[in-house]
């Protein structure tokens, strides 16, 4: 048995090591993975961290800007950094609100839409418009043509907009008084009003979104959400999925697989530099860029301290009962060079001394030499981590989400 199971552990590293090699096209480097190409592999990794990505929100004065952006920003709105709400908010200036986690990643809130001295094509000088990578209007009324012009002098200079009416939980509830209610055929008519006053006020093909701030998880929000990802290029995609709120188990699993897709390249810059002996083990690898990578997995799905406060809050649960399904990953913050490494001499055992035995055998891998081992494990270790950190995460939305004993 011992051997069997040590035969499945060999076949799966064999997998594990040969699909980079397909991606890895570059010739065989003697002596390791020469310095200049984990230079090129490290700048590719961290200015794919830094991508700046600008959302601009724009819309009349109490159209529900600033709750929409602290909602995408997973804050209350009385939370440290988030846009102040409220019907009295005049401020005409546009402000910036940086994510907590990802600060390259900025909502800005553009006012001053429907006052009367509103212009189109001077506001979006005023504003700066080139600054942002796509703008989305707001309204909780109907859509009139400020909203339309606005939106083609943005087509103009060559943007992209997206309509959102918001506040359709006030819609609803209207209509729930109603004898004969239906959620969906109301929310259908908002949707087709929508569109049929887009097109009165000239908007040739409008997109509509229905939501509400305070229940992202319903309505249209993941609508919006996969449109936008389908309509940025790979990079902003890969910083927008990550910036998402943790509001369903199918953005967990996306942000699973945006973090997935870059293992192999971290595992590649495990082997370039600084190269750490483990003690007592028979292996080499940077233990410094495992603690990097699995901290930044529990923070994008939301497994550090701050965010579990911050969810227990939103949930009105205690942080202790979210905290109680989390089995196998620790948070952030615990997350140390002692923890790898205890993790690395627990799950290493005798499968990893058969480690060097299957590197000879790897066609291709010969130019990655004492780099190999590093290689192999820190893929390994990454790959199971982001593994369990997701299953985590997904226990930790669904007690979040359960109805509240009481
Ligand atoms: N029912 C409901 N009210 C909302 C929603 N979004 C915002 N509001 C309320 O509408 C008012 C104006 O919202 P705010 O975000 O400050 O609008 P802004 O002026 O466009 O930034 C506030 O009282 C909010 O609480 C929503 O989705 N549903
Ligand atoms: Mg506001």
């Amino acid at each position: 048995q011992h051997w069997f199971s040590t035969l499945l552990f060999m076949e799966d590293l064999r997998e594990r090591v040969r699909a980079p090699v397909k991606i890895f096209s570059r010739p065989p480097i003697k002596g390791g993975l020469a310095k200049q190409a984990a230079a090129e592999l490290q700048k590719k990794l961290e200015s794919l961290e830094n991508i700046p990505l600008d959302i601009a929100i724009t819309g009349e004065s109490g159209a529900g800007k600033s709750s929409f952006i602290n909602a995408i920003l997973g804050l209350h709105d009385d939370d440290e950094g988030a846009a102040k709400t409220g019907v009295a908010q005049t401020t005409m200036e546009p402000t910036a609100y940086p994510h907590p986690r990802l600060p390259n990643v900025k909502l800005c809130d553009l006012p001053g839409i429907g006052t009367p001295r509103f212009q189109a094509d001077k506001y979006l000088n005023q504003v700066k418009f080139n600054n942002y990578d796509f703008f989305i209007i707001v309204s909780a009324t109907r859509f009139t043509s400020h909203h339309t012009t606005l939106a083609r002098e943005i087509h103009k200079m060559g943007k992209r907009f997206y309509y959102v009416r918001s506040k359709v939980d006030n819609d609803l509830n209207a209509e729930k008084r109603k004898k004969n209610f239906n959620e969906v055929r109301t929310l259908q008519k908002i949707r087709e009003d929508c569109i049929k006053n887009l097109r009165e006020a000239g908007e040739a093909s409008p997109r509509v979104f229905l939501l509400c701030s305070w229940e992202l998880a319903n309505y249209d929000f993941q609508l919006l959400q996969e449109t936008l990802e389908n309509e940025l290029d790979d990079q902003k995609r890969h910083v927008f999925i990550l910036a998402i709120p943790n509001i369903s188990a199918k953005i967990l699993e996306k942000k699973k697989a945006e973090l997935q897709e870059h293992i192999w390249a971290v595992a590649l810059l495990s082997c370039g530099i600084g190269v750490l002996p483990v003690p007592g083990l028979s292996l080499v690898c940077d233990i410094a860029i495992l603690v990097f990578h699995m901290k930044r997995y529990c923070e994008a799905f939301g497994l550090d301290d701050e965010s579990l406060t911050r969810l227990a809050q939103q949930v009105d649960k205690p942080v202790a009962e979210l905290k109680s399904v989390i089995k196998k990953s620790p948070l952030a913050s615990e997350i140390t060079k002692d923890f790898v490494l205890t993790v690395l001499s627990r799950s290493a055992c005798g499968a990893l001394m058969v480690l060097e035995f299957i590197l000879n055998f790897v066609p291709g891998l010969g130019y990655l030499a004492g780099g190999g081992i590093s290689f192999v494990t820190t893929r390994y270790m990454l790959q199971s981590f982001l593994d369990e950190a997701a299953k985590d995460a997904q226990k930790v939305l669904t007690k979040a989400l359960e109805p509240r004993a009481e």
